[in-house]
């Protein structure tokens, strides 16, 4: 066995019990290892939020909240609740109250549509096909069967939301509750102007920040507090925590979250993942950590502009942010033949559907492209170069299968020079 952690005995037990296991492990840390990641959701996690998921936390119940639980012996979890919490807020100056229990993104939307919605009741979210998220009312999703789903999208040509239009639509729905957030989409949202568009209607106003949240904390993308009624987020992507979410919201609504949240639609908190979420909210209040977050979108900015060098499109010509969508149909191929031919040269991306995309969703017109891993495992202005060479090289060579070995040793030798982040 080649690997150790800091918790090196534990994982080496893994490999004498169960060989199959650990190989099937031990094989996912090498792609990591091996691959070059720019899925835009994902990064690579601070070895001590690695170190937290794995300690005896997670033996333990703790239905409640620090202080009034319905279990007892939780004195020292309530402590780690407590440091996630306070961490939390002074993370995002601005947020009233916190709520650190949700298991996911999709459970923090829940929590949060639970504790201000009635079904059928009518909510207004970015469309999925321009950019937004299944749980801001695709119709598949239980945001879609429950209430009655409104969508905004982005303006024909400039690929951009324009608030005016937004305005518009939420002065035609008069909806509930507004959402704003996405999981592909390039620029900056002005939370603080669709705040009092929102409230202008008479409607809440709820941030997603799950992709922009470590941009936000580290002050590269304005904040929605105290502008949103309600933010949610994940943990995992550009904040480096643990796979999570989290709900804030304003002192008013403090209860009806945290009733939401239990006995709502949870059941036991995961306190190791909890004290995982305590970890990485300290560690990104540090000046390593604004800064790692300001290098991650000029980053994107060089790679954005290296791709549209090379004959890319880029929806909306570009990006402000993390992540950036690529049309790939200018270079002859579908996002699902970009998707697979990077693969093969140890480039990881998703395909994904660009706005007004003439392609069904799983074949797509574009691939979504971003910098947190890249930047936290180190990769700087030069390797973004790098990789948009390498990437339009791999689909412009797609039948030369020379070229692609070649193109394959070369992300190899990438991903030597730098380091996985989180394990020796
Ligand atoms: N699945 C996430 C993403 O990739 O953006 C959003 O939840």
């Amino acid at each position: 066995m080649s690997m150790t952690h800091a918790s090196g005995a534990a994982w080496a037990r893994i490999a004498d019990v169960d060989p199959e296991l650990w190989a099937a492990i031990t094989a996912e840390v090498d792609r990591q290892r091996w691959s070059i990641e720019l899925i835009a959701s994902e990064n690579f996690a601070f070895a001590p939020v690695l170190e937290a998921q794995g300690t005896a936390l997670t033996n333990k119940y703790a239905e409640g909240l620090p202080g009034r639980r319905y279990y007892g012996g939780c004195e020292f979890v309530d402590i780690v609740e407590r440091l996630a919490q306070e961490r939390a807020l002074a993370l995002f100056p601005g947020a009233e109250h916190v709520n650190v229990q949700p298991h996911s993104g999709a459970q923090a939307n829940l929590a949060a549509y639970f504790a201000v919605l009635d079904h059928g009741d009518r909510i207004l979210g970015l469309s999925l096909a321009h950019g937004g998220h299944l749980t801001h009312g695709s119709p598949v999703n239980f945001s879609g069967k429950w209430f009655e789903v409104h969508a905004y999208g982005v303006e024909q040509g400039t690929e951009r939301i324009d608030l005016d239009v937004f305005a518009r639509t939420a002065a035609e729905v008069r909806p509930k509750l507004v959402i704003a957030g996405a999981s592909a989409y390039p620029r900056i949202w002005d939370f603080e102007r669709m705040a009092a568009i929102a409230h202008d209607v008479g409607a809440l106003f709820l941030v997603d920040m799950a992709h922009i949240a470590g941009l936000v904390a580290a002050g590269v993308h304005p904040s929605p507090f105290p502008h949103a009624d309600i933010v949610t987020s994940t943990t995992h992507k550009t904040l480096r925590g643990p796979r999570g979410g989290v709900v804030f919201c304003k002192a008013d609504l403090a209860k009806a979250v945290d009733k939401a949240v239990f006995p709502g639609i949870q059941g036991g908190p995961l306190m190791h993942v909890i004290a995982a979420k305590a970890a990485a909210f300290g560690l990104a209040l540090t000046d390593d950590f604004r800064a790692d977050q300001r290098r991650t979108v000029e980053n994107a900015a060089v790679l954005a502009d290296a791709f549209t060098a090379r004959g890319a499109r880029l929806v909306s010509g570009g990006t402000d942010n993390h992540l950036m969508l690529v049309d790939v149909t200018p270079l002859g191929v579908t996002g699902r033949e970009a998707e697979t031919l990077l693969d093969a040269v140890g480039i990881t991306v998703n395909k994904n559907a660009i706005p007004f995309d003439p392609l069904p969703p799983n074949t797509a017109s574009g691939i979504r492209v971003g910098t947190p891993a890249t930047t936290t495992r180190g990769f700087g202005p030069d390797e973004m170069r790098e990789i948009a060479r390498i990437v339009v090289d791999a689909i412009e060579h797609r039948d030369d299968p020379t070229a692609a070995a070649a193109l394959r040793a070369e992300t190899r030798a990438m991903c030597a020079r730098f380091p996985l982040p989180g394990l020796p």
